[in-house]
């Protein structure tokens, strides 16, 4: 080894390091599938972070494992070692690599957090053209916690977005496809469809579509989080975030909340199923159907005649008579 220069082993070491690091990088296997468009973006951060972690750890490792083999006390040695101090060109080295990493990191992460909307939340939106928006009230609350909370929320809901992850860029023009209120609640998820007056305890979404959910809490603070979309935003008692993303693969993925918010929190978890648009359409049309039996549960329906209430719900339906006869059949 004497014959062959100290930078010759340098250079190839360097090689080595840096050939594992990029594999590992990319072979790591420790994330779960992408299942929106915005994964990916954060997935190549990761793996960047990967690469420069395994490098680092390979480096030092081996520097540790190095010296405990070249330097090795002697046996019957018990002289202190040579007082060695003060290496500038080495101080100035492993403070100027670092700097340039965690600088290169935040400027990349930046560029990641504003490509998945990061910035827009709240930005371009007045609050009146929200109020505009406002969705209406929703008429099959499953749960009494949420009727009771409903109204309040949809103030909530209507109040500018200010934390989360918007529309990005390119589509911040554009309205969303779907819009879901998202409630956190000590402990489930609610989501309503502010559209359709649908409420269900799993997020169903179409897939391919520009979905847009308005996150709140009502109690503490929770946290939506789907591994799978590489997506998570805090839900805020009162302060109403954003989450605008597109599912890229239909299928069904874990809603974990991610903020420790009480004794269950660890029961916390729902799922969200991604449809095709048609299939997406066929749960839409199977929860507005079911909508008005659950209602008809819902009231004081006693005092009434079926075809009076559903004069008050809904006079279009009391117009049939047809339509009378199938509605008191299902809700009974
Ligand atoms: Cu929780």
């Amino acid at each position: 080894m004497k014959q062959i220069p100290a930078p010759f082993w340098t250079l190839v070491l360097g090689i080595v390091v840096t050939l594992v690091s990029l594999w590992v990088g990319q072979n790591h296997n420790l994330l779960p599938e992408q299942a929106s468009e915005q994964a990916p973006l954060v997935d190549d951060l990761f793996n960047v972070m990967m690469t420069i972690g395994t490098a680092l750890f390979i480096v030092v490792q081996g520097a540790i494992v190095y010296s405990l083999i070249r330097f090795r006390q002697p046996k019957g040695d018990e002289t202190d070692g040579l007082p060695i101090e003060g290496n500038l060109p080495l101080e100035a080295f492993w403070t100027a690599i670092p700097a340039v990493i965690v600088v290169g990191l935040g400027l990349y992460s930046v560029v990641v957090f504003q490509e998945m909307g990061g910035f827009s939340p709240g930005g371009h939106h007045g609050h009146g053209a929200m109020v505009a928006m406002a969705p209406q009230q929703s008429v099959i609350d499953i749960a009494p916690l949420v009727a009771q909370a409903a109204a309040a929320d949809e103030d909530i809901f209507s109040k500018t977005q200010v934390y989360g992850f918007g529309a990005s860029p390119l589509v911040q023009m554009n309205q969303p496809d779907v819009t879901v209120n998202v409630t956190g609640m000590q402990f489930a998820w609610i989501f309503r469809y502010p559209d359709t007056g649908i409420t269900d305890g799993e997020l169903h979404i179409p897939v391919g579509k520009d979905v847009q959910l308005k996150i709140e809490a009502q109690d503490v603070i929770h946290s939506f989080w789907v591994p799978q979309f590489r997506l998570k935003q805090d839900a805020l008692p009162g302060e109403p975030g954003e989450l605008r993303f597109v599912a890229t693969r239909e299928g069904t993925y874990p809603v974990v909340c991610a903020e420790l918010c009480g004794s269950y929190h660890g029961a916390m978890r729902t799922q969200v199923i991604v449809h095709s648009p048609k299939d997406y359409a066929d749960w839409v049309a199977s929860r507005v159907a079911e909508a008005t039996p659950t209602t008809t549960v819902a009231q004081p329906a006693e005092t009434a005649t079926d075809a009076e209430y559903l004069a008050g719900i809904a006079p279009d339906l009391a117009k049939s008579p047809v339509q009378i006869a199938q509605m008191t059949s299902m809700s009974h």
